[in-house]
């Protein structure tokens, strides 16, 4: 977005620790990074792993930024103008809520941005979190500032895709970070989505005898197949707890957790005898998927 009003769009980098940075455009490139501000003159400050996107919150006219972190849901970075660079506001401590429901309850890692995603003319949410689901979160008004409605999930956690060449990928990674673009110039917005991954399970240790390696085989299996529904009921965790607060259905993912995780245990204990101490089957690694829409 542009924040210096010179009509050439700038860059605003989150980081890990917390600051907000821009770039502003030059005429061959970008100037020195400066620190994003409050109306006081201090580094705007919200969470940790931040990432923003624009969009016009209050409908003034001005661009304001929602914000995205480590902990999940979003903040509202409001745009208070000021000489040169414009300052920002952050207008609320804990995440913001839509119909009561805290939205750092669809996961954690939010990664914002926005775009029209239905095409009415108003800008909507899109919200990619650390699990690996994709939200919509469509702007219901018609005039003024954006009222979100419910997240709709777009993309399921850790989905998997079809593996092209690289046959080792099969699923989006978590810790989503997401752009908007019509990818295929059909008209129909699309996704590219950034991920973080690495492979999932162990890697079997060297010099394992033909009847190591297939226990090796039958534990990492079974090691992955819970390991799903380990993950998914800690969203269910999450999505209750942070985002309802109902302790009692939070509770009984939690039970559902235990359980699992008692089941893995064991399996663990084994597996880890059998596999390479030092190396995963794969190092992390980040990929860029386009997700087109039909
Ligand atoms: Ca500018
Ligand atoms: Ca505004
Ligand atoms: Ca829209
Ligand atoms: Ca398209």
């Amino acid at each position: 977005m542009d924040l210096n009003g010179d009509g050439h769009e700038d860059l605003i980098s989150g980081s890990w620790p917390s600051k907000l940075y821009y770039y502003l455009a030059t005429e061959d490139g970008w100037a020195e990074r400066e620190e994003l501000l409050d109306p006081l003159g201090e580094p705007v400050k919200y969470g940790q792993a931040t990432n923003v996107a624009p969009i016009d919150w209050d409908g003034d006219g001005d661009m304001d930024l929602l914000g995205g972190e480590f902990w999940g849901g979003l903040y509202v970075l409001e745009n208070r103008g000021g000489e040169g660079v414009s300052r920002f506001a952050v207008l609320n401590e804990r995440s913001i809520r839509v119909e009561g429901f805290d939205l750092s309850g669809l996961g954690s890692h939010t990664g914002v941005t926005t775009g029209d995603w239905d095409g009415d003319g108003r800008t909507d949410v899109l919200l990619g979190t650390g699990e690996g689901a994709i939200y919509w979160i469509r702007d219901e008004s018609s005039e003024g500032g954006v009222e979100l409605g419910f997240p709709r999930l777009l993309f399921a956690p850790r989905a998997m895709v079809k593996s092209g060449d690289r046959s080792y990928v099969e699923r989006v990674g978590g810790r989503l970070k997401l752009a908007v673009c019509d990818w295929n110039h059909d008209g129909v917005s699309d996704l590219l989505v950034g991920d973080y991954q690495s492979q999932r399970g162990y890697a079997p240790r060297k010099g394992l005898s033909k009847k190591e390696k297939r226990r090796f085989q039958e534990l990492n299996e079974a090691y992955i197949e819970l390991v799903d529904t380990f993950d998914a009921a800690c969203e269910e965790r999450t999505y209750w707890g942070r985002g309802w607060h109902d302790e009692e259905k939070a509770d009984e993912a939690q039970a559902l957790v235990s359980q699992v995780y008692a089941e893995m245990e064991p399996i663990i204990d084994e597996v880890e005898l059998l596999s390479s101490a030092e190396e995963r089957e794969d190092e992390p690694e980040g990929v860029v998927w386009v997700i087109l829409r039909k």
